[in-house]
């Protein structure tokens, strides 16, 4: 496999010419676009790298502990991190075959401490190391507080549970998580988006839909009175979990209410719906009632299965849509699958280099054109644009971007990747 892809590699090195990109910048000013310009936007775009692909959701509070919650990362791929350190060191490389600068998206229960620490109990000190690396690194860092994984969320409940003193515990846990978003928000000086996410639900169908939610309710303001001006705050429903089939107490319907009255950000990850219906179109909407939302971007086959993002007709939606409705500026892109299957660094490479792709594409379109067209009422050179645009010549822009940030252009990223592999991943 590897003399494959060293084969192939220097075969390929090389082959992109700068003709390539002037040839494509040419045939896209015919159509009125600015490829230069679109580069410039692309440039400045930050999406959120998860740290949970690199060890298929551990973290480091308890070694070798299970994933519980209602998600799985399978397969069984050698070398993943497996402390900090390394997973320091595989973020570095990934974010070296990313062009532009980007940031970490991060969960509590990837701190560092040489004793155990309650979940309710973590401080900023436990992540120092991981805002030292990140301002090295010049990465805003996002975080999570992790409801799951743990013996008082066995039973299936964190925020909206019955006991008042479990559902204490995960609403301090949740306090002290903003605290830490306010501390990596102050220290890097870009806010950090805290993003809430409980796998409260039931197997099956409940007797009472209603009591969980209004639990929820209460809970969720409790861990949200305090003002942090350096933490944005999100909420990310779901319709379903392994487990928690029937019911899950974080809904759509119930954190859209939440966020519009509270005026917190809303969180769409793509593999929380029903199989067939997607988030690009909800983006618009919500943004009429939101000031800011989050997107886990991520790809479900068959289920919510946190595939690697790939470059399909669901990204490429999404990516038009944050640009046509102008909303870049308001919607952090996160990234959010686990796949243990293959290379742990490949996956975060890949899917975060389609969607950079897939935005750029979008960038590329003709907008005042097609809305032009579509306020005339001429669907039909709408539809025919619309067709024509699907080949033009993206992938030399695209080259071009990767070249002007000096990152490997092509299949070359592979090849580094491979290495690493030898290097470093095999002897894990
Ligand atoms: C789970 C949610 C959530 C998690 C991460 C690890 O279905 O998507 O965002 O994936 O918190
Ligand atoms: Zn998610």
């Amino acid at each position: 496999m590897t003399n494959t892809i060293e084969r192939f590699a220097k075969q390929t090195a090389g082959t992109f010419h700068q003709t390539s990109y002037e040839i494509a910048r040419e045939h896209y000013a015919t159509l009125g676009v600015n490829t230069d310009q679109a580069l410039a936007r692309l440039d400045k775009i930050a999406l959120s790298l998860h740290c949970w692909q690199g060890d298929d959701v551990g973290g480091f509070e308890n070694p070798g502990g299970e994933l519980t919650g209602g998600i799985a990362a399978t397969g069984n791929y050698p070398g993943k991190a497996r402390n900090a350190e390394e997973l320091r060191k595989d973020l570095d490389l990934a974010y070296s075959l990313l062009p532009g600068s980007h940031r970490l998206n991060l969960h509590a229960i990837y701190l560092e401490s040489d004793h155990k620490v309650e979940r309710n109990a973590i401080e900023p000190r436990h992540f120092t190391a991981w805002k030292d690396w990140a301002k090295a690194g010049k990465h805003g860092v996002d975080f999570n507080p992790t409801c799951f994984s743990h013996p008082l969320a066995n039973d299936g409940f964190t925020l909206a549970h019955r006991d008042p003193s479990i559902r204490q515990f995960w609403i301090e846990h949740c306090i002290a998580s903003r605290k830490i978003g306010e501390y990596f928000g102050q220290e890097l000086g870009t806010p950090a988006v805290t993003n809430i996410w409980i796998p409260d639900g039931y197997k099956d169908t409940p007797a009472d839909r209603g009591a969980p939610r209004r639990r929820l309710l209460e809970a969720l303001d409790q861990v949200l009175a305090e003002k942090l001006p350096h933490n944005l705050d999100a909420v990310e429903p779901k319709l379903f979990g392994i487990g928690s089939e029937s019911y899950v107490t974080g809904s759509m319907e119930f954190y859209t209410a939440y966020a519009v009255s509270r005026k917190v950000l809303l969180t769409l990850d793509s593999g929380h719906f029903h199989p067939t219906e997607t988030i690009a179109d909800k983006i618009s909407a919500l943004l009429l009632y939101l000031d800011q939302m989050l997107l886990h971007v991520s790809r479900g086959v068959r289920w919510d299965s946190d595939h690697v993002v790939t470059y399909g007709d669901d990204l490429q939606a999404i990516a038009q849509e944050l640009v046509r409705a102008d909303a870049l500026e308001r919607v952090h892109i996160g990234l959010d699958y686990f796949d243990a299957s293959i290379n742990r660094i490949a996956a975060w490479t890949i899917g975060a280099r389609s969607t950079l792709k897939a935005l750029l594409v979008a960038l590329l379109e003709p907008r005042e054109t097609l809305q032009q067209m579509e306020i005339e009422g001429d669907f039909s050179s709408r539809l025919a644009l619309q067709e024509e645009l699907k080949g033009m010549p993206a992938q030399a822009v695209w080259d071009q971007f990767c070249q002007q940030n000096n990152v490997p252009v092509g299949m070359d990223f592979m090849k580094v990747i491979k290495q690493y592999e030898q290097t470093e991943l095999s002897k894990r």
